[in-house]
Parts: C-alpha cells; structure tokens; sequence
C-alpha cells in the first residue's frame, strides 16, 4: 500500500478514533474495505445528488448493468436513480465510467481507477468487473445510510476527492456457504452474495449436499428433492445433542432449489461478478443421496436423511465405488449440474470418506482385485480419478478436498486445502493447482468469541487469525495457489442472521488477505477500516459479530508451581481489560489487567472480565468459573 502519509500517522488517527460508527471518513481518513492498493486523498469533495448522471459510452453497453446495481443500491435511501447518459464525454456533475481502449498493465482484468475530483469521478478499467469494484469503492466512500433499508432526507452525498488505483492480490477470493446441514432461501443466499461482493468476493462456493440434505433440483431423479431433501426438525446442540428420527416422525424440515432458482441465483451472481462453484460431496457426506436411492451404498439399507444426530461409521453414508449404478446416476447429476452453473470448475467433495463398508464389500472386494489395487485408500483414487474423466467429457475440471490426494491425485484435478495448508503445500509441489481453505485460520463455523457466550461449535477461529492467513506458504510456486476462501458450515446454523454474524466481520478479514498487497497488512489499520463498515451493516440491517471486542480468557499454568493462573487478552489492541474475583461485576474502577498472569486469591469461583476503550465499555462481559477454566487448559 501507498499512502501519502506514514503508517504511525494513520496509527495516531486510529487511537484518536474513540467510538467506531462514524462513517467512510474520520478526521479527512478515507476508510475501505478491503484496503486498495493505493490510495491518494485529494482536497474537496464531489457532491452526488439528483442531477448527477451516469456517462457511459455508446459502444459500452457492458456497463450498463453494473451501473444499474449502483442505482439498486442508492435508491432506497436517496430516493433518486442517477440517469445514464450515452456519450463519450464528461460533463460537470457526471460520474463516467469508462473501459480503457488500450489495456492498463498494471491493473489486470479485475483491477479500476477511480479518481473523484469536485467537479465529477471517473471510473476507468480493462473490463466491466473492474468498474463493478470501482463502483463498491465509490459507495464505501459515500456516507453510511446510502445502502441503507431506510429513506434519508438529505439531498446532498458527498464523496472525498481522492485517487484509487487498485486490483486484487488473488484471482480466486471465495466463500463457501453449506445449505445442507441446515437450508436457506434463493432470497437469503441472493442476499449473501450480494454482500460478498461489497467485499469484492468473485467466488461462491455453494455446497449443495451433505448428509443432512439434498438441495437441488435434478430431472429425473425426483426422490433427491421428495426424499433428500427433507429431514425431521431438531432444536439444541447438532452432533450428540440431537436425537436421531423417531419411527413415523414427520420430516418437517428442509428445501431445495429448482433448476429455475439455480439459474436466477446463476444470473444474480453474474450480475455481481461472482462464479459459483457448485459442490455435490461425493461418495461420502452421502447420506441424503442414500436416503433417496439406498442401492448406492455398500449395505443398500434404507437409512433416514441424518438431523444432526450421531450416524458416522454406523450409518452406511458413502457410495459404493464397485457399484456400477453409482456413475450412472452421477452422470445423470452432474450432467445437470454441468449445464446449470457456467463455472469451469465443480467441487465433487472428496471428504471424510469412512471406508470401512467398502472393506467389507464384495463388489468393492472385486473391483480392487480387478484393478490390482491394494487398499481402499487407492479405491477411492479410483473413484476420484473416474470423476475427473466424466467431468471432463462434460467440459468442466474436477475440485475436491485435500482428502483427494490420498492413494494418488488425479492429473488434473485442483486441491481445495482444508486441513490445515499441509494438503494444499503437497498438491502444489505435485504441480496442480490449490486454493487454500485451512480449517485453523477461516473455518467461520467456529468459535470467534468465548466458548461461553456463543452458539456451541468446537474449535476456535478469532477474526485476528483470520487477518493472519497467509495463502501462499514459503515453500511452493505462487502460481500454484489460486487464491483462498472462507468456509460457513452450517451444523450450529440454524438460521439466516446466525450465518451472517458468524460471516462478519471475519470474511472482511478473508477478503483484505485475497484482496489487498500483503505489504500493506495492518492490524490496527484494519480495525478502524473494519469499524467504518459497521454503520454500512447496521444500514443494511445485516448483522454481524462484536465478539472480536470480548476480554480473551486464557488459563495457563505456572511452569514452576503448576498452579492454574489466568493469562487476559484482546483482540484489538486500544482495549483495557478490567477484572474482578469477588462475583461482581467489572468496570473501569475495578483492577485493571497489567499483562501479568493472575494468580486466582484463596476462594475465589469465578472471574468476571469486561473491556473498555477510553472510559465505556465494548466488550461483552465474560465471566469464567475456574472449574470451567481448569477443563479448558485441555482445549475447547
Ligand atoms: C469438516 S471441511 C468438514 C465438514 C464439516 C466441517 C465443520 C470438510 C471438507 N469437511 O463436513 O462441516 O468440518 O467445521
């Protein structure tokens, strides 16, 4: 990042920054998100209002959809849509957006410049994605409530003059985003790619199967929508709190989308410059296919389509590789699939495979000795690598979990890396192509707060490690590494706002890592950036997480007592951290926390800890019994 002031300076303007909520500027700071890679602020300020146009050329009628969505995005708020004008030149008041005849090598396909002086802002890029994102920055830098739910009597937006060059890091900027385990609408997943493209995601990971539902539409195969798709509803903790179906209980839960809701929400992505990648997890995470057809497993028992209840190793949920009606009815999907979704990719999934029911199987058995193959890890190769010959007579390349490369990669496949980067660092040295998805730095199903006032996961993924994935590792070509993503999986989802406040604000952290020069990362930077985005939130009434503001409660035992003593911390780093022992609740008159581990005084139950900057409190309160403390020195 270039700026034309140093980082402390920005740094003093951070901790000057008391209360976050003030908008695209504090004190002249243009705060966006992810960070461009240069920004230069200029003196003045474009007013944008009923009589600003859009000026667009006679050949570009390109540009005239993303300008359309800008117009979606203000009208609620401003009341007006901005006209657009054909022509090639631009006038007082006019916002041009404008394709470079000759190609600007610096910013790539994706990449835009955007300058904003008082008299009017251009936008100019080598293809109309890049105006898209110019346009994203140009509504970050207008005030808050113009992508607002709400009508705003003003009639005035202003715009701080500034100059932008600006094009990502990575070609692929993704998130996944499971309907399985629990299902939401077109309208609700329409709504989170549209926000993903605020941050300038390209990628929609969309996974479509799992074993706790079907989710879409395949002619022919009626029974994955009758059947797959529906499931008995549960409420409580997914996993061991859930109790598996009753006999005769209705299954009351679930959805899918048809083949026509898969090509609008096709459309509504495209609009916004996102690719989905569809993903059918295969031959395990089967069992909703199973539900529908039990003569793909091994066992070809009729098993219920799982709630969330215990069923791995138990319940036959993998398809059988030895079965030849297992590729016949692939083909029949992903011949579907291929033709839905304009992706060059699709995620055939690959994960978790338990493969003990093929041990037993004696067509499995066959199959193997036919093949000269001597274990099931190579059988699943086998399956892997037929995948990727029918994808490719159906003109798409096969993408699966790091799980793929056991028993033997095929050719061409890419590795999607989610066990940590070890999959993904492995798969590049072989040569292929990887996208790295590591479980311990963006799985966003996990904690990013205390365990203790969160809904139940495991594991714990804090917005400050996202902001520290580094996708490309020291040790392979970076050509290798396509880019990265973050992963929502849905088991402790049970709703949409629950999928949003576990996305935000960490895929704001995920996309300034794919988005913007690594050079340029700065955590305190980020916060006060990141904090600017909250209004733009609250405006559109997506919600989001304050947890990253929670005290982190760290148990930690003494190395030569081996007493249990009580290390806190924050995330961000203007915080002060005030404690109590004695049961009551903290505040800023309370001892505050010096960066020494506390040792817990003669009696004492229960920590309260609770955080402020300045003089209020931010974060949420965490009190902590040492009972509870004691068992968490043995992980989440
Ligand atoms: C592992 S990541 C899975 C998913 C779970 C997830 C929960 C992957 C390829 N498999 O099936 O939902 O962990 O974090």
């Amino acid at each position: 990042m270039k700026r034309n002031y140093p980082c402390i300076f920005s740094l003093l303007l951070f901790l000057s920054n008391s209360a976050f909520g003030q908008g695209q500027t504090t004190q002249g700071r243009i705060h966006l998100m992810p960070e461009p890679v240069q920004v230069q602020p200029q003196a003045g300020t474009f007013l944008l209002n009923n009589h600003t146009s859009f000026v667009i050329g006679p050949a570009e009628d390109s540009l005239l959809d993303p300008a359309r969505l800008f117009n979606q995005m203000i009208r609620t708020a401003t009341g007006f849509s901005l006209d657009m004008i054909r022509k090639s030149r631009v006038g007082k008041g006019d916002i041009q957006l404008l394709l470079n005849p000759v190609p600007d090598t610096v910013i790539g396909a994706e990449g835009y410049r955007l300058n904003v002086t008082p008299k009017n802002i251009t936008i100019r890029a080598n293809h109309p994605a890049g105006i898209f994102y110019g346009l994203q920055t140009l509504v970050q830098l207008l005030p808050p409530d113009i992508q607002g739910k709400l009508a705003v009597s003003t009639a005035k937006w202003p715009v701080p003059c500034v100059q932008i060059t600006d094009f990502p890091r990575f070609g692929w900027r993704g998130m996944m985003l499971d309907v399985s385990r629990h299902f939401f609408t077109k309208k609700e997943v329409e709504s989170y790619i549209d926000e993903m493209s605020k941050y300038k995601f390209n990628i929609f990971h969309w996974h479509l199967s799992d074993d706790q539902g079907w989710r879409i539409q395949i002619k022919g195969l009626p029974r994955l929508t009758s059947v797959g798709a529906w499931r008995v509803f549960r409420e409580g903790v997914f996993g061991n709190g859930f109790a598996p179906p009753q006999p005769g209980e209705p299954d009351t839960y679930g959805g899918f989308y048809t083949q026509k809701d898969i090509r609008e929400i096709v459309k509504y992505a495209q609009d916004r410059f996102i690719t989905i990648l569809p993903e059918i997890d295969v031959p395990a995470h089967s069992l909703a296919l199973i539900a529908s057809y039990p003569n793909l497993s091994c066992t070809q028992y009729s098993y219920p389509v799982n709630p969330g209840s215990p069923f791995y190793e138990v319940e036959d949920n993998v398809l059988c590789p030895g079965n030849d009606s297992t590729y016949i009815i692939l083909d029949t999907i992903f011949s579907q699939i291929a033709r839905l979704f304009p992706c060059p990719y699709i995620h055939i999934g690959g994960d978790e495979a338990y493969k003990g029911f093929w041990a037993k199987d004696l067509r499995d058995q066959k199959l193997m000795a036919k093949l000269h193959l001597t274990n099931v890890e190579q059988l699943q190769s086998y399956f892997v690598k037929r995948m990727a010959t029918m994808l490719a007579s159906m003109g798409k390349k096969l993408i699966g979990w790091d799980e793929i490369l056991e028993g033997g990669l095929a050719p061409s496949a890419t590795v999607m890396s989610w066990r940590g980067m070890a999959g993904g660092i492995a798969a590049a040295r072989m040569g292929h192509h990887v996208i790295m998805t590591p479980d311990n730095f963006v799985y966003l199903d996990l904690y990013q707060g205390d365990p203790s006032v969160e809904t139940p996961t495991y594991g714990r993924c804090l917005l400050k490690t996202c902001y520290s994935f580094e996708p490309v590792p020291d040790s392979v070509d970076p050509s290798l590494i396509l880019g990265g993503q973050g992963n929502l999986w849905s088991e402790a989802i049970p709703n949409f706002r629950q999928a949003e406040y576990m996305t935000w604000p960490r895929a704001m952290a995920i996309s300034e890592v794919l988005w913007s020069p690594k050079a340029s990362r700065n955590w305190p930077d980020f916060i006060s950036r990141m904090e600017a985005q909250f209004p733009r939130l609250d405006a559109e009434q997506v919600k989001y997480s304050l947890s990253e503001y929670q005290p982190i409660i760290l148990p930690v035992l003494d190395s030569l007592t081996a007493n249990l003593e009580i290390k806190l911390e924050t995330q961000i780093p203007d915080l002060k951290i005030y404690y109590t022992f004695d049961n009551t609740n903290p505040d800023n008159f309370s001892p505050l926390y010096e960066g020494q581990p506390l040792s817990i005084p003669n009696g004492a139950k229960q920590i309260r800890v609770v955080t402020y900057r300045g003089d209020k409190p931010i974060g949420q309160q965490i009190n902590l019994t040492v009972k509870e403390l004691r068992s968490r020195l043995r992980g989440y």
